[in-house]
């Protein structure tokens, strides 16, 4: 049969009748009693019940703004902004909700007459984990951001019935478990049946030429899925708009196998519809580095068939079929390629189903995309098998390979008579099976391509994407990574916030670069001394959270070191624990003359496949292990590591932080996110010259920033002659260390088990430099200690970080995409 879904222009009406006769919205004290009262079916509630009930009762708090918001935009007054990303990393949303409603105090009051407190509520929401790290964490925040701007974004992504796998640590090694974070349901959704689209499958394409000599394209014989969109309200701060994050969950059609079905498979015919509901059961954990399986691209696809459908449906109900002004109205974020296939997909509705010409499909398609690069690092940019994808998606097919085609040419015009560039610019890579270049394909068809951080859009400019820079300069830009204030100091640093407050007043939460009046209290005996009470309350409160999770006694006496994030060997946890095992052996020497007694914290998730990552976090907790265990030790190390770190960790974790780890080999870190979230928080920073360190030494200066290690460009240079073996042997300390790792000292019992990573430190192809950067790195953490034995110094340079930060807020990195990308022209 050939399928052509018609199109229904579905007016939006929104009845007015219920909102405005109706009596309002109950107060939150009421809406819990009700909640509770007849929402549970019974007395005996756990905490999780309770939760459910709160958050519900929040939610209810939110739905009048949130039906103004949504007929507002429906009248497109300003541009519809689309945020199209495979990750949301949103964490929990209690606390961030009552904060943006300024309904934390009755919240609080509220909760007395449960026998609980508010935090007991918050601890017992589960983190929504539905991102992998930086990429999916971005995402969330400028959410916040969009929404506290006032702007008209709705997220789009994937309702994974399980997130980020659970991290447990079992004799040292990881293990992961599965996260079931709708177990309890999710008080925040609401299912909208109305608005389910349907995403094909498989099948083949036909053509024909009608007889006014029309060419028509018709996929059939598709398999069709369900998407269901489930709206998660995104509260700004304090100013009434409600935005929506819409993430689709895909569901089996009634479409049955009849020929199964009627022989009597019944069962079996109803089965097959689990195949369906795959789509949406996991999210692919593997950070910076891609997974090439065929059921990540029928994510990609789903997600992006989706909410062009979603989007083209609400265009046409307001404007009708005249798509001649839809990328004036709509423009697309792509959060990295992950939906790049959306391009494809949007030429294929406005071809197939809206019957455009392709030129005008082009030019809409062409002037509404805008896409973010994330990474440099090869093992992250996606290419797809041309055949496989040709078996799933025919139809997108034949259309990337006619804007392939379209492009070449302009290529070639560019280029004349360069073959070469032909074969290296085309988004066919060529070979035994030809692959999509998923990043070329978005470059072509974007009016925007960004960078995250100064240093890596400037390579991408000069490397990874130099040709297709110096064909059209005009489409780069860059717009360095932020993180919201909200959620990053307002709510997860209360005791700060409110010192801050106190001296600034509090315009600061919506506008951070006010913090840089802060300086000005750096001479302030009381303040400085409030500054430094506060840390210390923060790190008591952190070494309780860590003694509970890791079982490790952290004496807030002692310097609080930390380094949080994904496992790679790009961010070289691997060089934090060298320098420890250097601090022990020193130790163990007697060698303790100007030492700063430290807890050195690491915590991170491995992709389950990255077996490197995975030895690293063994090697974590053997040092460790044997760190702690020794007691002519403890008083001047003690390490632990974290398991599953997660964003309601982070919110621990950041304000009790001294120190902040930032090492990566220069070049590799694109932006760095958690770089930003410490400094907010008043942590001094080690770090290289990599992603967004580089601006934010820019902004506090270096006096207040310890600095080490190679440049982005001296990695590259050292990389030709690199000799690891040679750079030992000239280090006392490293060699030290490093003879050490090989007696075996930290795997008595399982030997061998670090030879891995022994030999890739001393590999001259190895690509993080580890051994390169080791001098440098001790001799700035010398400086560390020594900064941090004078406690006043220690304090103001505290200071003075968190007033540089405000150039780090994601309100900030926002206006700048409004302004330069999505309010364009
Ligand atoms: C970042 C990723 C990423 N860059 C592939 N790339 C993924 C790539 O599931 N996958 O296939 C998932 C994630 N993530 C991070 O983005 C960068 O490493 C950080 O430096 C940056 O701060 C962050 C946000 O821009």
């Amino acid at each position: 049969p050939v399928k052509k879904t018609k199109v229904k222009a579905d007016p939006i009406v929104e009845p007015a009748v219920p909102a405005d006769t109706c009596e309002p919205c109950d107060t939150l004290g009421a809406s819990l009693a009700r909640h509770i009262r007849y929402g549970l079916c019974r007395d005996d509630h756990d905490p999780e019940e309770l939760f459910t009930a709160v958050g519900k009762s929040v939610k209810e708090q939110m739905l009048d703004d949130w039906r103004q918001t949504r007929i507002k935009d429906n009248q497109y007054q300003q541009k519809q902004v689309a945020y199209l990303s495979l990750e949301f990393l949103m964490g929990r949303a209690l606390g961030n909700a009552l904060l943006s409603l300024n309904l934390t105090d009755e919240a609080k009051a509220v909760l007395t007459d449960y026998a609980t407190t508010l935090e007991d509520i918050e601890q017992v929401e589960h983190d929504a984990g539905l991102g992998n790290g930086g990429l999916g964490r971005l995402a969330a925040c400028f959410l916040d951001s969009c929404a506290s701007l006032d702007l008209s974004v709705t997220g789009y992504g994937i309702r994974y019935q399980y997130g980020m796998f659970m991290q447990k640590i079992v004799d040292g090694y990881q293990i992961e478990q599965p996260d079931r974070w709708l177990r309890h349901g999710n008080p925040w959704e609401v299912r909208i049946a109305h608005k389910i689209v349907t995403v094909p499958f498989f099948g083949h394409t036909e053509n024909y030429v009608d007889k006014h000599g029309r060419r028509h394209h018709v996929w059939t014989d598709t398999q069709n899925v369900l998407a269901v969109p489930y709206d998660v309200p995104i509260p700004g701060f304090n100013n009434g708009r409600i935005n929506t994050l819409r993430l689709w969950k895909a569901e089996a059609n009634d479409e049955f196998d009849l020929a199964e079905f009627n022989e009597g498979d019944y069962a079996e015919a109803v089965a097959t519809k689990n195949l369906a509901e795959q789509i949406t059961m996991v999210l692919y954990p593997n950070d910076a580095s891609v997974n090439g399986k065929e059921l990540r691209l029928r994510q990609q696809y789903f997600l992006s068939s989706a909410s062009l459908q979603d989007l083209l449906a609400r265009y046409v109900a307001h404007y009708g079929k005249d798509f001649s002004q839809f990328s004036q109205h709509n423009v697309l974020q792509l959060n990295d390629t992950h939906p790049s296939i959306a391009v494809p997909e949007l030429m294929r509705l406005l071809l197939d189903q809206y019957e455009l010409t392709w030129d005008e499909a082009w030019a809409i398609t062409s002037e509404s995309m805008a896409y973010t690069n994330h990474t440099l690092l090869p093992e992250a940019l996606e290419r797809w098998s041309v055949p496989m994808m040709k078996y799933m998606l025919p139809r997108i097919v034949e259309i990337i390979f006619e804007i392939n085609s379209r492009y070449l040419e302009q290529v070639a015009h560019h280029w004349p008579g360069n073959i070469e560039k032909l074969t290296s610019m085309s988004i066919i890579e060529e070979g035994p099976e030809q692959h999509i270049r998923m990043a070329y394909l978005a470059i072509v068809a974007s009016f925007s391509v960004n960078g995250v951080a100064g240093l890596h859009t400037q390579l991408l400019k000069d490397g990874l994407f130099s040709d297709f820079y110096q064909l059209w300069p005009e489409k780069f830009n860059n717009k360095t990574n932020g993180v919201t204030p909200r959620r990053w100091l307002a709510y997860c640093n209360p005791k700060l916030a409110g010192l801050i407050t106190r001296r600034l007043g509090k315009e600061w939460i919506t506008d951070l670069s006010r913090l840089a009046a802060l300086n000005a209290f750096t001479s302030d005996k009381a303040f400085v001394k409030e500054w430094a009470e506060i840390k210390l309350a923060n790190k008591q409160a952190l070494s309780e959270f860590v003694e509970q999770e890791c079982g490790v006694k952290f004496d807030p006496s002692m310097m609080f070191d930390v380094q949080v994030k994904r496992i790679h060997e790009y961010k070289r946890q691997l060089l934090n624990i060298l320098h420890v095992i250097h601090l022990y052996r020193r130790i163990l020497n007697g060698d303790t003359e100007g030492m700063v007694p430290r807890c050195v914290l690491i915590g991170g998730k491995a992709a389950p496949g990255y077996a490197m990552a995975k030895q690293i976090i063994k090697l974590a907790n053997s040092v460790a292990h044997m760190v702690n265990s020794d007691p002519l030790v403890t008083p001047y190390l003690r390490m632990a590591f974290l398991p599953n770190y997660n964003v309601s960790a982070m919110e621990k974790i950041c304000p009790g932080t001294d120190l902040s780890e930032q090492i990566s080999t220069a070049g590799k870190e694109a932006s760095g996110t958690g770089n930003m979230k410490f400094m907010m928080n008043g942590a001094l920073t080690i770090g290289t010259l990599d992603g967004a360190n580089i601006e934010m030494l820019e902004e506090v200066g270096h006096e207040n920033f310890f600095l080490f290690g190679l440049d982005a460009a001296q990695v590259a240079q050292a990389k030709v002659n690199y000799q690891p073996q040679h750079i030992i042997a000239q280090s006392e300390a490293l060699s030290g260390v490093m003879s050490m790792l090989k007696s075996g000292h930290f795997n008595l019992v399982e030997p061998g088990i670090f030879d891995h990573i022994i030999a890739s430190i001393i590999d001259p192809y190895d690509q993080w430099m580890t051994a390169a950067d080791f001098e440098s790195y001790r001799i700035a953490q010398e400086k560390v200690a020594q900064t941090y034995l004078d406690q006043d110094t220690w304090q103001q340079i505290s200071i003075r970080n968190s007033a540089a930060s405000g150039r780090f807020s994601s309100d900030n990195t926002i206006a700048g995409y409004r302004d330069d990308i999505w309010m364009k022209k």
